[in-house]
């Protein structure tokens, strides 16, 4: 409780410490946690996602920098790193770390790495309980920064209000990027690196995949003729993920990629999916951890030695495994 109410009052030691042990999945970090939940609900979460190497730390950083500079209200920033491919000793890390000097000795900002630890589904949670302790810490804008195009990522980008989605030319990242589906949780574009040769190439393979992900046109059925309607003239409540192109080394385009996101802010209070999107991120936290608390409690009731009898008839074929979770779940092996 003390160490709480230091968090809560604005204690960058406390904050650490709690930090660990949400990270660790302690007994004192899961008390912390249902203490400074009451506390939560007020920060904007911005997901950061996309390959390795196209600038999401140099961005991230360039962003911070800007809010710290520009507003006028000072916002407190938070950025949590997720890079499941580098541990804590880790170069990758080290080099964040050492790209992030900009930033350190600001006491509105707060810089935290994360390796991966346990399975996937751990990391979202994980992630989602590391941005549930800076929120209630008073910081205004916890920025996630996550790598690569897989499902883990985008379900990690789930836990943000406004994600973007980072690519940088010449990598032949659009591809991979547009088969995880990634441009579908895309609320803001950036191509990175627009130093680079190949930003127009870049640009139309987003903007045509960007079409396909986000439609434009919207065909309705009218009295048997079909009807083409285009946003957003038509529905005011749809966005169109801008596209941006940054120099993040420079500091590029940062001031205009701000601006779309605090309109996108604005946006998502304006047509209620702020309050919808709340609702999926803790609506799919709370169905997390009942299927793992359920489950526990079912492996406290199964006696090991019957477990593994159920899964030798499954090797064997005598039973298929949905029937070996019948049978699990009624308490009789057959
Ligand atoms: N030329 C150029 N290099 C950049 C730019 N942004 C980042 N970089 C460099 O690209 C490399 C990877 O950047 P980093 O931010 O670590 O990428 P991340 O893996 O996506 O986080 C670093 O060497 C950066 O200095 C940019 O806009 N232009
Ligand atoms: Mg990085």
């Amino acid at each position: 409780m003390a160490l709480t109410n230091s968090v809560l009052e604005g204690n960058r030691l406390a904050l650490a410490r709690v930090l660990t042990q949400v990270e660790n999945d302690s007994s004192e970090g899961r008390a912390a946690l249902a203490e400074l939940f009451p506390h939560t609900g007020k920060a904007h979460l911005i997901g950061v996602t996309g390959a390795s190497g196209t600038g999401k730390s140099s961005l991230v950083n360039q962003l911070a920098l800007h809010y710290r500079k520009s507003d006028v209200s000072r916002k407190r920033i938070a950025i949590v790193a997720v890079d499941p491919s580098s541990p804590f000793t880790g170069g990758a890390v080290l080099g964040d770390r050492v790209r992030m000097r900009d930033l350190s000795g600001d006491h509105g900002v707060f810089i935290r790495s994360m390796a991966s630890r346990g399975s996937l589904g751990g990391i979202a949670q994980t992630t989602a309980a590391l941005t549930q302790v800076f929120d209630a810490a008073g910081f205004e804008i916890i920025i996630i920064e996550t790598v690569g195009a897989g499902q883990s990522e985008v379900d990690i980008a789930r836990l943000a209000h406004t994600t973007l989605v980072v690519e940088a030319p010449g990598l032949g990242d659009e591809i991979q990027a547009i088969k995880a589906g990634i441009l579908e949780i895309a609320d803001v574009l950036v191509i990175n690196k627009a130093d680079r040769p190949g930003v127009e190439n870049t640009e139309r393979a987003l903007r045509s995949n960007l079409e396909l992900a986000h439609p434009t046109q919207r065909v309705f059925r009218h009295h048997g003729q079909s009807m083409s309607v285009t946003r957003p003239e038509a529905d005011a409540t749809l966005w169109l993920p801008p596209i941006h192109k940054t120099v993040a080394t420079e500091g590029k385009g940062i001031a205009e990629l701000a601006e779309s996101i605090a309109k996108h802010a604005a946006h998502l209070r304006q047509s209620g999916d702020w309050a919808a999107r709340d609702r999926a991120r803790l609506g799919s936290e709370l169905e997390a951890v009942l299927q793992e608390a359920l489950k526990a409690r079912f492996h406290e009731n199964i006696p090991n030695e019957k477990y593994e009898e159920i899964v030798e008839k499954v090797l064997s074929r005598n039973l298929s495994p949905r029937e070996a979770v019948k049978s699990l779940l009624n308490g009789s092996s057959r």
